[in-house]
């Protein structure tokens, strides 16, 4: 299944319905007064945030969507019905943008919160609104008002407190996949996992942290050279980073580099994030080198490295109370 993350819908509200004219004729009352009733209010376009929903997928093939018009009026002065109200769900997490001006109309961030994007026409009035002394039969009624029209982004950022980031094959999906039930794609070459995959890890407390490993990372990735560019956006809101060095590398030392680099490239402050250094596959390497790398990374990165095998599961509590303090 494709990852998709952004979408941009037009959303039209419903008309609402008109006035009518109409004068009432009943047996016995020679002139009828005005009897013609209000159009109904337009339907509403109406956007839920729905913790079930993992992308924007749905809004792919659906681009246009709209919103009943309201009835309208009746005789003997009798309300037109309103328009139904479409009702949009979309994943928590999901921003949505006024495309035209860049504004920002709302983040739909908790479960069931919701926006009310583009709002229906109100109704005409009938012409029974307009009766008064000085005219007994009036014959005006207005039109029900046009439904909002709004152009759209939809933008969905992983909500992951904790990303864990690295150059291709450096283990970060075997990491998400022995800290929580997420079972993601694991092979020994690079672009295994195409889009971030999630997975909850539990606290001592039993407190879930939703983790996500977050594929792609290349040198260039700020630049778009490859799939990393999307992913760097999903980072802006995590709280930490898990930076996953290959011991096993060439150069374990130019891999960190570069993905530093890359983060420093991208802006929007991914480069204040704090993060965890991990050397990962320690088992595959022999004590004096890893000692050796450890120290050049941490004279590098002015933080203690953490080593770890994610195979063997070595060194993951220790790991996570670091984590756990930092969060
Ligand atoms: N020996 C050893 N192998 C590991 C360890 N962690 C991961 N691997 C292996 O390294 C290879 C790459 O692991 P993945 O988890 O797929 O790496 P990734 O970072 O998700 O890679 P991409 O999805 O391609 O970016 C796999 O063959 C894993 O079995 C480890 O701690 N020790
Ligand atoms: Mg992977």
């Amino acid at each position: 299944m494709q990852f998709i993350d952004q979408a941009n819908i037009i959303l039209k509200a419903g008309k609402g319905g008109n006035g009518i004219v109409s004068f009432r004729r009943e047996k016995f009352v020679p002139a009828g007064g005005p009897s013609g009733g209000n159009g109904g209010k337009g339907g509403s376009i109406i956007l839920i945030a729905d913790s079930n929903l993992q992308t924007l997928l749905d809004f792919k093939f659906n681009r246009e969507i709209l919103a009943k018009d309201g009835i309208k009026g009746g005789p003997n002065k009798r309300t037109g019905a309103s328009g139904e109200n479409t009702i949009l769900k979309v994943p928590c997490g999901t921003q949505v943008r006024d495309i035209q001006s860049g504004i920002i109309l709302g983040d739909l961030t908790q479960d069931n919160q919701r926006l009310i994007v583009a709002y229906g026409g109100r109704g005409g009035h009938g012409n029974a609104y307009y009766l008064s002394n000085e005219n007994r039969a009036p014959e005006s009624f207005t039109e029900g008002g046009e439904g909002e029209i709004w152009e759209v982004q939809l933008e969905l950022k992983l909500l992951a407190e904790v990303g864990i980031i690295g150059l291709p094959n450096a283990g970060k999906s075997t990491l998400i996949s022995v800290l929580s039930s997420a079972r993601p794609k694991i092979a020994n070459y690079p672009f295994t996992t195409l889009i971030p995959n999630l997975g909850v890890v539990r606290k001592s407390d039993g407190n879930g942290c939703l983790f996500a490993d977050i594929p792609g990372l290349i040198s260039g990735a700020s630049r778009g050279v490859g799939l990393g560019h999307d992913f760097l956006r999903h980072i802006q809101r995590t709280k930490l980073l898990i930076h996953l060095i290959d011991a096993i590398a060439d150069n374990p030392i130019d891999d960190f580099e570069i993905i530093e680099e890359e983060l420093k490239k991208y802006g929007n402050g991914l480069i204040d994030k704090k993060r965890i250094v991990v050397l990962n596959k320690i088992e595959l390497v022999d004590e004096d080198y890893l000692r050796k790398i450890t120290k050049k990374l941490e004279n590098l990165s002015k933080k203690k490295v953490f080593v770890i095998s994610s195979s063997l599961r070595k060194g993951l509590s220790v790991l996570l109370s670091e984590v756990w303090k930092k969060i």
